[in-house]
């Protein structure tokens, strides 16, 4: 390396100007080493112009999604068919108690795959969880009829005990749901059943691995059944919670439990409800 290349890459890496050279050539002028960019200012007018149109369709944006996961009573939604609510009480069962009911209830209850039957042809799908039924009145939804089971167990009978005493409702019935891993789901649906009567109070334990319960709000009539504007509201549920939806929750949103892509153990969900003589 010459001496004074060596000397410009001490000065910042190369980035020293070449020396002066020779004293002879000192005077000499040169040509100014100018940056590519130099003589552009802001001032001068380039071809294309920025004009602000206006869009034709005014812009929307989906509402963010809201997280319930504290205890509480949240009214999520009110217009003339009412209030939705919900409650919500994280830790109704304290989790080793809740974990030990898990137990008991995985082995003791009838579980048994059912069928869907969808669309207008009656379609059958296999459902994605395994699901059991308690109660003196039959059950039907989705092509599915579940006939009247009296065999409550000690435990259900003591959990709907608790339940009744903590909350001032009273119910005749139980949907329970066993989603044995992240792939098993229930898809969106409202629990409005003739049979659950108007406005019907659903109270949801849960229990095991932790699973998200998604809320929709029905769109109105204008967006032709698009939800992509629908507010939303997640409650990722743990085992020992109680959630209690009321009022127009049914009327007026859809709620669901998707599969996951994370591994997920299983989780089992008591749906109590009152149902009457149809
Ligand atoms: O598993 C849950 O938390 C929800 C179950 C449900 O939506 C239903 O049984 O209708």
């Amino acid at each position: 390396m010459s001496a004074d290349r060596r000397r410009r890459a001490r000065v910042q890496g190369g980035w020293a100007a070449p020396s002066a050279g020779p004293r002879s050539d000192r005077n000499k002028p040169t040509m100014p080493q100018q940056p590519a960019w130099t003589g552009k200012t802001v001032d001068q007018p380039t071809e294309k112009k920025f004009v602000f149109q206006k869009p034709e369709q005014e812009m929307r944006q989906a509402p963010e999604e809201e997280v319930i996961t504290k205890m509480g009573i949240y009214d999520i939604s009110s217009g003339p068919s009412g209030v939705s609510r919900l409650r919500y009480f994280p830790n109704f069962i304290e989790k080793m108690e809740a974990d030990v009911m898990f137990e008991t209830l995985y082995n003791e209850t009838p579980w048994q795959q059912r069928h869907d039957l969808k669309g207008k042809d009656g379609v059958q799908y296999t459902q994605p969880r395994l699901t059991a039924w308690y109660g003196e009145l039959p059950y039907t939804y989705s092509g599915v009829t579940w006939e009247p089971n009296r065999f409550w167990t000690k435990l259900l009978k003591r959990l709907r005990k608790d339940l009744e005493d903590n909350t001032g409702f009273v119910f005749n019935s139980l949907l329970c749901n066993l989603y044995r891993n992240e792939k098993d789901s229930v898809d969106w649906h409202s629990d409005d059943e003739k049979s659950l009567g108007p406005n019907p109070i659903i109270a949801s334990m849960s229990f095991g691995d932790q699973r998200n319960f998604e809320l929709r709000k029905k769109p109105p009539p204008e967006e032709n059944g698009d939800y992509t504007y629908s507010k939303r509201v997640k409650i990722p549920l743990t085992s020992g919670s109680l959630l209690i939806m009321e009022g127009s929750t049914q009327e007026d949103w859809q709620h669901r439990v998707p599969k996951e892509y994370h591994d997920r153990n299983a989780r089992i969900n008591l749906t109590f409800r009152v149902i009457h003589p149809e």
